[in-house]
C-alpha cells in the first residue's frame, strides 16, 4: 500500500460531522484514513464511502479482527464489502483465524494487516510473549502487511527482523502514547497517529511536524 508522507490519521473520533472537518483539514498531508470502532459503531460502516467519495482516501479498518475462521470471514466480507481497502486482524487467535482474513482480503482483491504485538502498557503482560511468534506465523502464512507498536522500538526492530525487509509494517503509539516518528521511521513504512492529529488546534501544523 502507498501511503502518501508515510502518515496514517487514526480517525477516532465519535461522529460524522466531526470526522469531516477534520479530514478537511488535514487532506493535502494524509491520503490513508485507519477508522476503528468508535467510528464505525457511532455512524456505521457507509462513513467508509462518504470518506472515499468525499476524500479519495484510503480507508484502512482497525476492527482487530479474533474470531473463529468462519466468524473472521463473515467480518472480513462485509467490511470489505462496504469499501475498505484493508482490514487489521489479531494474530493471538491461530493460524486458521488469520488464514480465513487473508482469503477473504485476497477474495475482494484487498489487503490484509496482522497486528503483532500492541503499543500499550497491557500488551506486556501477555501479547509480547507471543508476538515474535506471531511475526512468524505472518511470514508462513505469506502475509505481507503488518502493526508493530511505535513505543517500543526494540520490539518494532525485533518485528522487522522477522517479518523481513520488505514486509510493510505501520506503526501506532506517536504522539500521545509516547512514540517518537522519526525513530519508529527507521523500521517502519508508515505511523498512524491519532489524537496528536485530531485533538490538536492546528491539525495541519501537526501533520507537518510528522513527515519528514
Ligand atoms: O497496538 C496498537 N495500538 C494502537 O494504538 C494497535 C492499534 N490499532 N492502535 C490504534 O492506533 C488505536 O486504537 C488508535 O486508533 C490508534 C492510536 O491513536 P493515538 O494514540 O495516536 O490517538
Amino acid at each position: 500500500m502507498k501511503i502518501k508522507n508515510n502518515l496514517i490519521l487514526a480517525l477516532d473520533v465519535m461522529d460524522e460531522k466531526e470526522a469531516i472537518i477534520i479530514c478537511d483539514k488535514i487532506k493535502d498531508y494524509i491520503d490513508t484514513i485507519k477508522i476503528g470502532y468508535p467510528l464505525a459503531l457511532a455512524e456505521g460502516l457507509e462513513i467508509i464511502k462518504t470518506l472515499k467519495d468525499q476524500f479519495n482516501f484510503k480507508v484502512i479498518c482497525d476492527f482487530k479482527v479474533a474470531d473463529i475462521d468462519a466468524t473472521n470471514s463473515k467480518i472480513c466480507d462485509e467490511t470489505f464489502k462496504a469499501g475498505a481497502d484493508a482490514i487489521i486482524c489479531h494474530g493471538f487467535v491461530g493460524s486458521d483465524s488469520v488464514q480465513a482474513c487473508l482469503d477473504m482480503a485476497n477474495k475482494h482483491k484487498k489487503e490484509l494487516f496482522l497486528l503483532t504485538e500492541m503499543s500499550h502498557p497491557g500488551a506486556e503482560m501477555f501479547l509480547q510473549k507471543n508476538a515474535d511468534d506471531i511475526a512468524k506465523m505472518g511470514v508462513e502464512l505469506g502475509i505481507t502487511n503488518y502493526v508493530a507498536p511505535a513505543t517500543r522500538i526494540n520490539r518494532l526492530k525485533d518485528i522487522r527482523n522477522i517479518v523481513g525487509e520488505n514486509a510493510f509494517i505501520i506503526s501506532p503509539g506517536v504522539g500521545t502514547q509516547g512514540g517518537d516518528a522519526k525513530e519508529t521511521l527507521k523500521y517502519s513504512n508508515a505511523i498512524i497517529v491519532g489524537r496528536s492529529i485530531y485533538e490538536s488546534e492546528n491539525p495541519k501544523d501537526a501533520c507537518e511536524k510528522l513527515i519528514f
